[in-house]
């Protein structure tokens, strides 16, 4: 049995995989705002007082991660029967912590709870999260002491950008240097939950630590000269970074003896959510992309190469399965159909009849653009995919499909899960142990929608190419 968490931004879920029989045995979760009140957060974030801020709460992470082991136990889980653990969290939040947080770590005490125990090892009360866009001078400034954008991107995989961890330190450093001083350990949110598991100070993985705007992306180490360009010490102050399929050791004795874990259970490293996502999506090995059509839309897939985006709008991760993975998000994209469809004043259905027809219509050209755009902006990559994955709402809308599959040329399947980034935690965790091989759990784990696939009309991907 393997134990996938999530740490998101509304929620702490969890689930529970049998990775022989390739079965889901539990899931719980924790909401924020409705379970957690007295943290006063609208949606799992608060907003601060300057514009831009947006932050959440480290002390309400691990309470929730109590109280969702807690409503695991209740539901009959059997925790001791856990071989190995691994989770995923939001990007790019920062968890400050002074020199009291690893003594703590070491000495764990399962009659109190770890709220109350960690409290004291925070040097910055807050975490400021991915929402928050309050940095843009911090990024001018890293950006400028580095020789430009471009130098920024081919290094760490993305410019400066404003939620990215590497500005939100820069900010913290210059308007509360004191408490910067303070800090002995800067963790992201994965790495900081990851090390609360083990009990001691774990390593940030290459997934989420590119995430940054501080990961040296060819040598997979942090970045001497972004480091410096960033905040006074940093070097002193950050985890070193690791494979995400690295075992950080065994779970601490304060989860064997409060929630009933086999002391010889297994924590590997924590990753992002998408990093995380990629593999719960069945998409962590090249020649597959996956496309959310959410409110925004996102499109990720695995890369062989660190190849980086010279418009600057694409972002590279690491892959937790090795090598590399890009993330491009295009805002709004369903909120534009639904304005459309409502101005037009027509059904989803009657929407997805006109953009299966040839017939040009306002329908059909507010799609082509949108995939069009879609498909030039992540031709950088230099992978094309023989297999598109798409999730999200928009993903039911046939016409949609269909109109994917003819501008990429590839076949369009659809994956109705909502629970990727904790599902590609429990798949890593079994991944880690070197006992699952990643195809065994994707053929179990990650299996499309029966009857979604759709394939390309070859005589209208002939026409899309000319144009
Ligand atoms: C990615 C990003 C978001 C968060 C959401 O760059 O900012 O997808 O990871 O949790």
């Amino acid at each position: 049995m393997f134990l996938g968490l999530d740490c998101s931004t509304q929620s702490f879920s969890a689930l529970i995989i049998d990775a022989s029989k390739g079965t889901i045995i539990h899931e719980a979760s924790v909401n924020f705002e409705g379970d957690l009140p007295h943290y006063q957060t609208s949606s799992g974030f608060v907003h601060g007082d300057s514009p831009g801020e947006v932050f959440s709460d480290p002390l309400m992470w691990v309470e929730a991660l109590d109280l969702l082991l807690a409503r695991l136990v209740e539901s009959g889980a059997d925790l001791s029967s856990i071989q190995a653990i691994s989770g995923s969290g939001q990007q790019h939040a920062t968890v400050y912590l002074n020199d009291r947080f690893h003594s703590t770590l070491a000495d764990l005490q399962s009659t109190s709870c770890l709220k109350d125990q960690l409290s004291p090892c925070l040097s910055r009360p807050l975490s400021p999260i991915w929402m928050d866009s309050s940095t843009s001078d911090e990024c001018e400034e890293i950006a400028s002491a580095i020789g430009g954008n471009e130098e920024l991107c081919q290094r760490t995989g993305s410019i400066a950008v404003e939620r990215f961890s590497g500005a939100q330190i820069r900010r913290f450093s210059k308007l509360s240097p004191d408490a910067w001083n303070d800090t002995a350990t800067v963790h992201l949110n994965s790495s900081f939950l990851a090390s609360v598991l083990a009990g001691k100070s774990v390593s940030i993985d290459h997934g989420d630590g590119a995430g940054m705007n501080l990961l040296n992306l060819s040598s997979g180490n942090w970045d001497a000269d972004v480091l410096q360009a960033t905040a006074p010490s940093l070097a002193d102050k950050l985890p070193s970074p690791a494979p995400a399929s690295t075992i950080a050791g065994n779970i601490s004795p304060y989860f064997v003896e409060k929630y009933g874990f086999n002391p010889e259970a297994k924590v590997a490293l924590w990753s992002g959510d998408n990093p995380c996502s990629l593999v719960g999506m069945g998409a962590a090995s090249p020649g597959k992309m996956v496309i959310s059509l959410g409110t925004s839309y996102t499109l990720f897939a695995a890369m062989e190469k660190p190849l980086t985006d010279p418009s600057g709008f694409g972002h590279v991760f690491g892959n937790p399965c090795g090598a590399f993975m890009s993330l491009i998000c295009f805002s709004e994209g369903a909120l534009a159909l639904e304005k459309l469809r409502s101005e037009l004043d027509i059904t989803w259905d009657e929407f997805s009849d006109a953009a299966l027809s040839s017939e040009s219509s306002p329908i059909r050209s507010l799609l082509d653009k949108q995939f069009s755009d879609m498909k030039t902006r992540s031709t950088w990559m230099g992978e094309t995919p023989s297999t598109i994955y798409v999730t999200g709402g928009a993903s039911q809308n046939p016409g949609i499909c269909q109109t994917i599959a003819n501008i990429f040329n590839a076949k369009v399947q659809r994956m109705s899960t909502n629970a990727s980034a904790s599902l590609g935690a429990a798949m890593r965790a079994a991944h880690a142990t070197g006992n699952f091989s990643l195809d065994d759990l994707e053929n179990k784990f990650t299996v499309p929608e029966s009857a979604s696939t759709i394939t390309p009309h070859s005589e209208t991907v002939k026409n899309y190419q000319n144009l």
